[in-house]
Formats: structure tokens, sequence, C-alpha cells
């Protein structure tokens, strides 16, 4: 196979809503370039992409295939991505290796959710965007239809390059006004017979070639100039207005296939070989250390690893990207995120599961390798004497959680390498064991992307596991000030054990005042600080101790011990046992025994004391309450917004956001646990949302009194 030059090479990503046709087109696209002799299709299984067994299963891509084409004397690289928003942590991968987003669109249903997360995601990693409007021959497509939703939707800057003669079942021939020729196919598609457009559609092709001239040369002085003197542009400079103006996000041209039929796919590869951007006109990535690396294939050598699948009889294929100088086969690099040390056995140009071998890859194109020992996804591995680290994939926070477990406890340590394994393969499939809620758990874009884990976990590795309800990571507090003292005394036989310990604790605020004086009833309590120790707590907030022991009450070599009794109620608060923050405890006086008093005696007087005043102090439940921003279509706002009010929600705000509605509300995560099929099911699936944590609230009063409950209930059954 040819090496290509980094100006030869384009990278492009198939991105769109579930079901658009991003995999039939891709089929086709391999097809077309002769990787494939056949096309196979999604309901026969039979597809270069989709070939893991979920795919099979679902009928439709879940992980994203990296695949070639070599087509005109370029190699374009593109990978085709799922397309449900529980997926998407594939298409971002995807988008950040790229270049320019091909966003699929089905022109039979138009505009979806999907649709437009996947737009909305390409602006935020600012990548250039095409549209393929594709299932033209379907029975209900509507061209006219669809540019002017994407025109109303995306804005003016939505532009079509062609226009079918015919949709439906008759699709066959189309005018493109770029080139200004007539493109039409026979029943087997392929090949399209070119041809000059016929008189009746030269006024109509005229017009949408103007449009289009006029917008190539908005990009550029030169050729504005040339337009404004000439009224037009030759095709190459056509070509250079149209790639500036893609560069720069001013232009999405669209056009016109039938992925399945093989119509317009040979002419939008076309587009991708002399249009859209080569990765040196692109901005170029920057290292952690704010270096700009340039795709020189004379560069040090460096690769950014993206992705890694587990195939069978070949174990793990680690896929990445040359971010700078040749990669040759046989080199050994330094895997600078990690520190271990790597040799390049073998390099592979990649489709699906045809894997072919090549001696080197240059800086901008995209490969795969074999047998690597220590490489995770997102690592970065340079040639000696290179320090480049690559870290610019950001992937959204997850939106849907579920505790796991396996059936059978002896298979925990498999189930967590299996669940690390996965990670590797979606990043966004993320696992944590939480000391805190003594729970696995995993974290996901949806409850599907969580169901699709298990059904690999189960199907693949034979695993049985159990989804649960995450626990809630609440906090305690104390909203006053409370006085308790407590003696422990044990001296029945065996090594005596006394302890008491006398303490006032009060609510934590940054920068208050040193403790004075306390009033308890008609008693009052002055407090002379000896020291203060402050804890920042792992979990958030602080403890701040106070040594006030006056006249020797209590030895300074007992306090530790009482201050480790106290961090035992604050790592299991008095209330729920869940984490407490933000208290100052004086301990100002107590009694100890020449004999008995060790450390353990003050430990538990230090602990029971601080919780008796815990329960005095007028204890709060703090629970996390996340900002959510629901995009909605207008119709059905109504009941979402009901729904949200029904989760304790508190609104915002609402504006209109690419034709949706959008509502930001602040929301208890304990009310959003499954809200991901909840919202799907409200709107039918014509919808999305973020969450990020925003901060700890109180819990109202009947929601304390409730975990209150629960909280002893576990008590006595434990
Ligand atoms: N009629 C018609 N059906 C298509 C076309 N492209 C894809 N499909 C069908 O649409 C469904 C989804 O296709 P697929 O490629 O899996 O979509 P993806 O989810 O975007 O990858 C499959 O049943 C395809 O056969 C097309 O151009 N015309
Ligand atoms: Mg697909």
């Amino acid at each position: 196979m040819k090496v290509y030059k980094t100006n030869e090479i384009k990278n492009v990503a198939l991105l769109g809503s579930k079901g658009s046709g991003k995999t039939t087109l891709a089929e086709a696209m391999l097809y077309e370039c002769g990787v494939i002799k056949r096309r196979g299709a999604v309901e026969a299984g039979t597809t270069a992409s989709d070939y893991f067994p979920v795919e099979k299963e679902y009928g439709s891509s879940v992980f994203s295939t990296v695949m070639y084409a070599e087509f005109n004397g370029k190699k374009i690289n593109f990978i085709d991505c799922p397309g449900a928003d529980d997926f998407v942590g594939n298409a971002i991968t995807a988008l950040n290796v790229t270049d320019t987003g091909v966003i699929v669109i089905n022109g039979q249903y138009g505009v979806e959710v999907g649709t437009q997360n996947i737009f909305r995601t390409c602006n935020k990693v600012e990548k250039p965007v095409i549209f393929a409007l594709n299932q033209l021959d379907g029975e209900k497509a509507d061209f006219d239809n669809v540019i002017e939703q994407m025109k109303e939707i995306f804005g003016p800057r939505v532009i079509p390059i062609q226009y079918p003669l015919t949709c439906g079942a008759g699709f066959n021939a189309m005018i493109d006004v770029l080139l200004m020729k007539k493109y039409s196919w026979g029943p087997d598609g392929g090949v399209p017979k070119i041809e000059d457009i016929p008189a009746d559609q030269m006024d109509k092709a005229m017009e949408m070639h103007h449009a289009l001239v006029e917008m190539a040369a908005e990009n550029d002085e030169g050729l504005m100039e040339k337009f404004f003197e000439t009224d037009q542009l030759s095709e190459d400079e056509l070509r250079e207005g149209i790639r500036k103006g893609l560069v720069d996000r001013s232009i999405y041209p669209v056009f016109c296939v039938s992925a399945a039929k093989d119509m317009g796919v040979r002419r939008m590869m076309e587009f991708l070989g002399n249009v859209v951007p080569f990765v040196e006109e692109m901005p170029a990535p920057v290292t952690t250390e704010g270096v700009e690396v340039k795709p020189d294939s004379n560069g040090p050598v460096s690769i950014f690893m993206f992705k890694t699948t587990v195939e069978p009889h070949i174990g793990e294929v680690n896929y990445f990207k040359v971010m700078s100088g040749t990669l040759k086969t046989g080199m050994d690099l330094d895997n600078v995120s990690r520190g271990s040390k790597e040799r390049i056995a073998q390099i592979y140009c990649v489709c699906g599961q045809i894997r072919t071998q090549i001696d080197e890859l240059c800086a901008g194109d995209i490969g795969a390798t074999v047998k690597l020992k220590d490489v995770r996804t997102g690592n970065t591995l340079d040639e000696k004497g290179c320090n480049y680290v690559f870290d610019f994939i950001k992937y959204p926070s997850p939106k849907y959680q579920r505790a796991v477990r396996p059936v059978t406890e002896s298979d925990s340590e498999k189930l967590m390498q299996i669940l690390t394994r996965m990670h590797e393969e979606d990043p966004t499939w993320i696992i944590e064991q939480s000391k805190e809620l003594k729970q696995t758990i995993l974290s996901g874009q949806g409850e599907f992307h969580l169901r699709t884990l298990k059904w690999r976990v189960e199907n693949n590795d034979k695993l049985q596991i159990v989804f649960e309800e995450p626990r809630i990571p609440y906090r305690e507090t104390i909203t006053k000030a409370a006085r308790a003292d407590y003696r422990h005394k044990k001296q029945s036989g065996g090594a005596g054990q006394f302890g008491e310990v006398h303490l006032i604790i009060e609510p934590y605020t940054e920068g208050m005042p040193a403790p004075d004086t306390f009033r308890f009833g008609n008693q009052e309590y002055k407090m002379s600080v000896r020291d203060t120790q402050e804890m920042p707590l792992a979990w958030g907030g602080k403890l701040v101790v106070c040594n006030c022991i006056v006249g020797g009450a209590i030895d300074a070599r007992f306090i530790p011990a009482i201050v480790k009794g106290l961090m035992d109620r604050m790592e299991q608060g008095p209330l729920t046992g869940s984490y407490a923050r933000d208290v100052r405890v004086c301990i100002y006086d107590g009694k100890m025994h020449p004999v008995d008093s060790n450390e353990i005696s003050f430990r538990l007087a230090g602990r029971n004391a601080f919780s008796e005043a815990f329960r005095n102090a007028n204890p709060k439940v703090l629970e996390p309450v996340y900002d959510v921003e629901v995009f909605v279509p207008a119709d059905v706002m109504g009941d979402v917004m009901s729904d949200l009010q029904g989760r304790r929600a508190i609104i915002m705000g609402m504006n209109s956001e690419n034709g949706f509605e959008k509502i930001s509300a602040k929301v208890p995560l304990k009310e959003m646990s499954s809200y991901s099929t909840a919202l799907s099911s409200i709107t039918g699936g014509r919808s999305s949302f973020t969450m990020k944590f925003a901060s700890y609230e109180l819990v109202p009063g009947d929601v304390q009194e409730k975990l209150l409950k629960e909280y002893l209930e576990s008590q006595k059954e434990d």
C-alpha cells in the first residue's frame, strides 16, 4: 500500500442521528474505492463497520469504526460513528482526531435531535461541517422541505451543492451546481453518467450556482474582488473559497446521496478529496505544555492513541494519529503518559476488521498497531527527546449511573478487569469503586449505554452482573452550636479504659473569628484556645479543632486520639452515616484516669461526645444538586417542565437555541436517577440533556426525616 504524504491525507468523521445511514454510506465508500468487492447491508449484519457482536445484536453502531479510502490519489481516513446519543463519546473522539465532520441526515425525517446534538458538538470543537442528505430514494424523502428546515435550524450558511431531480423510489439523478453538471445513475448506482444540465433546469441551477459563488467569495478578499468585477469564479477559485469557508465554519455545503443505492457517493468523495481541509490547513493541536504541534513529517515522531478495541485472535488493537514526524515499523517510543517504553513492531491501515500492514505513516495519518505492553486510550508516545503530551479530548459529564456487582461475589476482581478494559474501548464508560457509597459505580451517557455494557459483559465475557440504584453521596452539617460531654469507662476485668471529653461544636465558616464565649441555658463557657487544627476534608469542607483544655484536664498526648474519634464521626455522620463537613469543635474540658486512660478511651469519648453534640446542633442533611440543561422541542416543553417540577427542580431559565427550547434548572441528584429514560419517553426521544454537579444544598424537612428513618432501619438490620 502506498505511503501518503501529509498533503495527500484527509480525515473525516461520519456523524449524525442513529439510522440516518452513516454505516451504509461507509459501506458504499469502501465499495467505490475497491476495499470491498460487494456492499454488505446493516440489516444482514454484513457491513465492514458494525462488526462487533453487540452491533449485530442491535442492528446499529455502538462503537466507531476506523476506515480509509484511497481515492483520486488521496487517502481519505473516515471514522463511522454511532448515532445514538448514549454513544456520543465515540463521535467526540472521532471529531477530535479528524478535520471535517460529515453529518448525515435522513432525507425522510429531516433534522433530528441527534443531528442537532452532533452539530452542537462540532461547534464546540470548531470543526468544519458538510451535510450528506441521505435516503433521497426513501418514500418520504423531501429535499426542499429538509433544506428549508436545515436553514431554519443551522442558519443561512447551509448551502446545497446539488439538488435531486426527483425524490423517492425514482431518485436517480441530480444537478450539481458547483460543477454545473447533471449526474444520473443506473439501478446499481456507482459511477454516474455526467451530462450538461437540461435547459429546463438551467435557471434554477444558475441561481443556486450564483448563491454558492457568492458565499464562496465571501471567504477571501481576492475572490470577493474577482466576484464583484466578473460576478463569477472559476471551479478552482470556487473550491478554494469553499475550503476557506469550511475552515472558518462560515459555510455548510449539502450533498445529495442515497447510500443504499450507492448514488452520489463518488461525487461526495471527490469533494472530500478536493475541497475539505487538509490536516495542515486546520488549527494545530496544542500539547499540555501549550506547544502548538504542526503535522510536519520531518518533525519528531509523536503519536496520539485515541482508541482501543479488543479483537478476537489478536487482542488489543490500538488506534493512533501521527501528530508529528513519520512513524516507521520497529521504532522505539516513550509512552510519556505512563513513563513506559513501547516498540512499534507493526503498523496497520485499518478498514474495520481488515488490517493492511504498512512500513510507515506520515504526520496527519491515522493507523493502528498491536501487541503494545502498557498503553491506554489517550496516551501519547514520542520518540526519545520529544516530550509532547496531548490531552485535548473532553468528554461530556455522565448522565446516568448504576451500581454494579457480579451475581457471584467471587467474580468481583474479574469484573473490575473487564470494566477497566471496557473503559479503554469507550472512555465515557466510567468505573469508580466508591469507598463512600461502598458500591462500584458505573457512569455513562444513558440507560441504553449501560445496558450495552451489561450485554457485552454477560454475552462476551459470560459474567452475570446486577445493576442497582446507586446510593446518594449526602453530606451532613450543623446549623447551631451545641455542647456535650461523654465519659467512656470500662473497668470490669482486663485492662481498664477511661476517658472523658467535654466539647462544644458550632458550624464552621471560612474566616470566622476564633471561638470566645458560648452560652447554653444560663451557663457561660469561656474558651481559651491553646492551638487550632484546620483539616480540609477529602469530601469537601473542613473540620476545625481547637484545643481549649486548661489546667491539664486532658493530657496533650490524648488530643490526637480525640481528633481521631471526631474524624470517625465526620466520615460516618450521626444522622445518615454520610460524610459530615464544616464543623468547628472546641475541646475545653475532660477527665483522665492515671492508669486506665489511653488512646482508645479518648477516641471513643471524643466520638460519642461529638455525636451527642451533633444531634443537638440542629443538624441538616445536604444533597448534591446538579445544573441540568434540557433541550426540547417547543411542543413538549410543558410536559418536560411539569416533570422537572415533580423532581424538586428549580427552573433557572428558558431560552431558544437552534430550533430547540433550552430549560436550565437545578435538580437534586436523587431525582435524576433515571431521567434519561423518563425524558426520552416524555418526548419520544426528541430531546437531550446535560447535567453537571453544582453544589450541596439542604434537603427539605420531609426528605431529611425519611433519610433518618431509613438509616435507623438499616442500622437495626446490621
Ligand atoms: N432507503 C434507504 N435506506 C437507507 C439508506 N441508507 C441507509 N438506509 C437504511 O437505514 C437504516 C440505518 O442505516 P445505518 O447505515 O445503520 O444508519 P446509521 O445508524 O446512521 O449508521 C438501515 O436499515 C439502512 O438500510 C438510503 O440511502 N436509502
Ligand atoms: Mg451506524
